[in-house]
């Protein structure tokens, strides 16, 4: 890359500001924000210089390493390839397909080269033993979509720049840059939105950095906001309140919400949730009185005992009360390629419950189990026990429950592999590790993040620098891996076509396919030709998709499509190259009923599956509550999951892997500010440094996810001088809201007592 600037979309975490990195002699000088970047205007976090970091770090992996009695060596990758697919085949031949886990992490989602790659990867692995971090997430918010919308990646998202009432339940976008929410300068948006008049509402078990900003806060005790949201919904009723606006005529059971409501009335639930019943009336007045309104939620109310309650509920309050595709309400993206749309073209437009997991029998998720249950699947002898694994960019080790046990898991596995670029926690199990290109090696496109976006546009980034000498994208690492994995799968040989197919692919690459899927998606140029020219490839690598992948429904766009007749035109790959800081594609616009993808063309507000699951929300109106102190999270704006500890500028400074805790509580407990705390559970225990704050609710402690890099044999320096401890080694991962299958990360009972080592002892 020559000397100048170079505009790009920043892939760390789900806001995409755009970026200007100012180039010098082949090394990056600075990084700023792009103020013409139509959606972040020039914002940026702290974050974004860890671009750099990342790129210069020398823990980063460059070449395949493989583990062997001496220590990790470096490999080439053609040996590498065939050894991994050996060794995978082996396990597959002699025990059968499903005895091969996969896990998928979270920054696939940030790599459209990695998506475009993945599914036919995972058909050619051929298991049912898919994980991912979905079920550590975001799963809630996709059942819901899946039941009421009839698509699970359908997202209503808070036109948070028009909304007069943003009202935020187990969310901390100031930290987090907000999620399921592609919102750049959150702290911009929210001033913005007082500027006009408008109220910030935030409900957590914390006072947390948006709730600062806030108008008005309340605590919340961790895990009962299904009761709190479900007295809402009782209240709307009772004061005759509901008025579902616009989207009236297509939706249907409004009445089962209100018979389900009827015992959950403020009153009712007022002890368990630690809100007032007036307090809790004045929430469901606001929320119905305020035309411009947006009710959100995330991890907190996801990622809990009853997420998939709660979460449905934050749907069902938006629509009882009229928001849902209205201007400055929650309204759905139309992104310039709609994978939402090709999903529902391939015929994939989400499944749940229709295989269930060996060992405990929990519910598969879009074709994926709870990642909860890996460690069960790994250590539990039996006909489709997991014996080798597969990590692709995740640390399960330190996200998903129970890391000790994890561990332990991962120890005795026959074989494993990682694509990452750090030996780190999880990797550091592998046998080999495959580190892909750094991210600015490769171009980017949002395919994900784009959909969630509170404004319409579309971007595309070259990559930066060119890849190094003998390296490998994501996607080639992938693709390479499922060729040869088919290959063997078939007895070696592949047929003409077939072959053709793969080299296609591997030759073709993702982005000659964005330009296929921008052109033909709503705001598409005519196909011209570009498709012509690519046609007989195209078919090719049509032939060694699965089924399902979202490409196959390419065919079947077109931007002529009568639902997109009045959006603007002319987008193209080099559309987005001549336009490197973003093509703004204007405000959310409504688009009901023609974007609903149920059978009935209906949003099913009441599915019963939510329904059923509603006795144990009952039951927990009967159980007292208890004094026993809950464990919840925390983001911090300079931290992103486990695996940016690395970066210096980011972990300077004061501790941030530690516990608050209430005074009240911190007295109970005799413990002091920067006291060692010892935190345990079944599933483990682990020590912490005490910060005491009243921004927690009384008998609620916070200690934040991803740290923990005390690990032997990691190779992650700088991390491992601010190593912390992880939550997740005493999370227990048998506890799980049996609706969704999703990990209660928040809510679980936690024991506390001050950490005596042997000198305090004496000293004491
Ligand atoms: N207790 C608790 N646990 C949580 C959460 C919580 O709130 N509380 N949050 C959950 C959530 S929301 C999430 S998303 C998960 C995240 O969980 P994971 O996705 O399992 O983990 P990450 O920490 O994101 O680790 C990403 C891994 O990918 C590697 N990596 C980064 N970029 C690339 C790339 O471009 N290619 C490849 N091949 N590898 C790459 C990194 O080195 C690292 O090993 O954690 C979950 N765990
Ligand atoms: N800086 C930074 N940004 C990130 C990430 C990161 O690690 N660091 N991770 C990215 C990822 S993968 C994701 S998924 C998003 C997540 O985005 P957010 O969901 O906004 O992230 P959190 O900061 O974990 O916010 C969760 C909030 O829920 C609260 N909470 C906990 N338990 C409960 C409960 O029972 N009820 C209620 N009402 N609230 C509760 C917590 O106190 C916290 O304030 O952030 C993304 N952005
Ligand atoms: S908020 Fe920070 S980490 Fe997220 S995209 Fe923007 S600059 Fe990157
Ligand atoms: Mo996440």
């Amino acid at each position: 890359m020559e000397n100048g600037t170079h505009y790009r979309t920043c892939h760390l975490c789900e806001a995409m500001c755009g970026v200007a990195i100012e180039m010098k002699d082949g090394r990056i000088e600075a990084i700023k924000g792009d103020e013409n970047d139509p959606l972040s205007h020039g914002h940026i976090c702290p974050k974004a210089v860890a671009l750099q970091d990342l790129h210069d770090d020398p823990d980063r992996l460059k070449k395949p390493i493989r583990r062997t009695a001496t220590g990790w060596h470096e490999m080439e990758w053609e040996h590498a390839f065939d050894l991994v697919a050996e060794r995978l085949h082996q396990v597959r031949k002699e025990h059968g397909n499903n005895a091969i886990g996969v896990y998928q992490g979270n920054p696939n989602v940030h790599n459209h080269g990695a998506m475009v790659a993945s599914l036919p990867f995972l058909r050619a692995i051929g298991s049912q033993n898919r994980f991912s971090a979905t079920s550590n997430d975001q799963l809630p918010h996709m059942l819901a979509s899946l039941e009421m919308f009839g698509h699970q990646v359908l997202f209503p998202i808070p036109d948070i720049d028009r909304t007069d009432l943003f009202m935020c339940i187990g969310a901390n976008p100031m930290a987090s840059n907000g999620s399921l929410m592609t919102v750049p300068d959150i702290r911009g948006r929210l001033k913005a939105l007082k500027n006009r008049g408008g109220k910030l509402v935030v409900i957590d078990p914390r006072r947390t950095e948006t709730a600062k900003l806030a108008d008005e806060f309340h605590f919340v005790r961790p895990g009962t906001d299904a009761l709190l949201l479900m007295a809402m919904v009782n209240t709307l009723f009772a004061e005759d309140r509901v008025d579902l606006g616009h989207a009236e005529p297509w939706t249907r059971d409004v009445d089962l919400v209100r018979l389900a409501a009827l015992p959950f009335t403020p009153d009712a639930v007022s002890a368990h949730t630690g809100l007032s019943p007036d307090a809790i009336r004045g929430l469901a007045r606001q929320l119905a009185t305020t035309q411009k309104a947006a009710l959100y939620g995330r991890i907190g109310t996801s990622t809990q005992a009853h997420g998939g309650v709660a979460t449905w509920l934050i749907y069902v309050l938006n629509i009882l009360t009229g928001k849902l595709d209205t201007t400055g309400g929650v309204m759905f993206t139309q992104p310039a390629i709609d994978m939402v749309e090709l999903g529902a073209m391939s015929g994939q437009k989400g499944h749940f419950g229709r295989r269930t997991s060996r060992v405990k029998g929990l519910p598969e998720f879009g074709g994926e189990y709870p990642s909860s249950t890996i460690a069960d699947e790994i250590l539990t002898p039996g006909e489709g026990q997991i014996r080798a694994f597969v990590t692709v960019a995740g640390n399960p080790l330190l996200s998903s429950p129970n890391g000790g046990r994890l561990e332990e898991a991962f120890s005795g596995l026959e074989f494993m592999v990682s694509v990452d670029y750090y030996l780190n926690e999880t990797t550091r199990h592998a046998d080999i590790i495959l580190p892909p290109t750094a991210a600015l090696e490769r171009s980017h496109y949002d395919l994900i993040f784009s959909m969630f976006a509170v404004r319409n546009i579309a971007k595309y980034s070259e990559a930066l620098f060119d890849p190094g000498p003998d390296t490998r994208h994501d996607w080639q690492i992938l693709l390479e891996l499922a060729h040869r994995l088919e290959k063997k799968r078939k007895g070696g040989r592949l047929t003409i076509r077939a072959e053709a197919g793969w080299r296609a692919f591997k030759q073709i690459g993702p982005d000659p396919l964005l330009d296929i899927m921008l052109r033909t998606g709503p705001y598409g140029a005519d196909l011209g030709p570009a498709k012509t020219l690519m046609q007989p490839a195209i078919d090719l690598i049509m032939g060694v998709l699965p089924p399902g992948h979202p490409l196959r429904g390419l065919a079947r766009l077109s931007p002529l499509d009568r639902r997109w007749r009045d959006l603007p035109k002319g987008l193209s790959l080099s559309a987005l190259r001549a336009n490197p800081s973003g093509i703004d594609l204007g405000p959310l616009r409504p688009c009901l009923p023609d974007r609903l993808y149920t059978r009935d063309g209906k949003i099913n507000l009441a599915p019963r599956r939510y329904l059923r699951d509603l006795d144990r929300l009952l039951a927990r109106l009967d159980t007292p509550v208890s004094d026993e102190l809950l464990l919840i999270g925390r983001r911090h704006v300079r931290s992103n999951n486990s695996w940016m500890h690395n970066s210096q500028r980011l972990v300077k400074g004061k501790d941030r892997c530690t516990m608050m805790i209430h005074p009240n509580d911190a007295s109970r407990f005799g413990l002091m500010e920067g006291d060692a705390a010892e935190l345990t559970t079944d599933a483990g225990q682990i020590v912490v440094p005490v910060e005491i704050t009243d921004d927690l609710m009384p008998g609620v402690i916070s200690v934040p996810h991803g740290w923990g890099h005390s690990r032997n044999g990691t190779r992650q320096a700088v991390a491992e001088a601010h190593a912390g401890a992880s939550i997740n080694d005493i999370i227990r991962d048998d506890q799980i809201d049996p609706l969704s299958g999703t990990s209660v990360l928040n809510g679980q009972h936690v024991r506390v007592k001050a950490w005596k080592t042997e000198g305090s002892r004496k000293r004491a």
